[in-house]
């Protein structure tokens, strides 16, 4: 029998292929998803610590919108050093949360973390100096994102930091096929068939929508953030830091 954490959504035909969804049938393979799927994903939540203990401010709020299983929540308990600040992970996904309340009960220090089930656009954020939003904007309507991003600046303390994680495009269209060829190449060296490839790339069509690295940046100033700026990429994978 093949290990019930390993990945194998799109590895058979599907007879009546729809869009992508969070289900519990994704929740338990993510990590298994997320490591095969992102270039660079453990790099990035490994500097989440690091940037979580260079930014938290004491007695602050820390949001990690879009949390999945809770991951980046973990890095950023992990990398606190001050003290009296609350973590708070918020998912639309019912199946998600359930599942991170139950791996991030064996965390430690409980009693800082917190886990919502809730869509982020109708959230509200205060008094946050670290928010992470790792590879979750992609999936939020584009007409949704500017007010978003507005409210998350709002509620956010100065010298506060946003750490924004984005699949992304590329004006250029040579580039922009060049980076998902290799992108490609990458999964399947992560043991995906041309077949899953294919079938997680037509699922995803209407439910990720990437954008270009300046629509992001240019976005971010405009919401309030003071700079904006990509500190990691790997293909058309990257992440940015946004100060306020
Ligand atoms: C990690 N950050 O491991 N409100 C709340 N959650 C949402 C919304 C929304 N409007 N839209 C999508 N999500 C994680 C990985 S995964 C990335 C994030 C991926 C949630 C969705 O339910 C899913 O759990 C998450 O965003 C995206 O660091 O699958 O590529």
């Amino acid at each position: 029998m093949s290990d019930p954490t390993t990945d194998r959504i799109f590895a058979d035909i599907i007879q009546k292929p729809g869009d992508f969804v969070f289900d519990e049938r994704v929740a338990a393979v993510f990590p298994d998803m997320l490591r095969r799927s992102i270039p660079g994903y453990s790099a990035i939540i490994n500097m989440i610590e690091t940037l979580t203990a260079r930014y938290a401010q004491p007695g602050s709020n820390l949001y990690d919108l879009g949390c999945s299983l809770g991951a980046s929540s973990l890095a950023m308990l992990k990398g606190l050093k001050v003290d009296k600040c609350r973590i708070i992970g918020i998912d639309t996904s019912e199946a998600m949360i359930a599942r991170c309340l139950k791996i991030q009960s064996h965390a430690g220090d409980r009693a800082r973390m917190q886990f919502i089930c809730d869509d982020i656009c109708k959230a509200s954020f205060n008094n946050a100096s670290v928010v992470v939003m790792n590879f979750t904007l992609q999936f939020v309507e584009p007409a949704k994102r500017a007010d978003l991003l507005a409210k998350i600046a709002e509620g956010m303390l100065p010298g506060g930091i946003l750490i924004l994680s984005e699949k992304v495009k590329f004006a250029n269209p040579k580039v922009n096929d060049l980076l998902i060829d290799v992108y490609h190449a990458f999964k399947k060296a992560n043991g995906y068939s041309d077949l899953e490839i294919s079938q997680k790339r037509s699922a995803l069509e209407n439910v990720l929508i990437p954008e270009t690295i300046e629509n992001h940046s240019q976005r971010l100033l405009q919401a309030g953030f003071a700079s904006a700026d990509v500190w990691f990429q790997c293909f058309n994978f990257m992440s940015m830091l946004a100060v306020k």
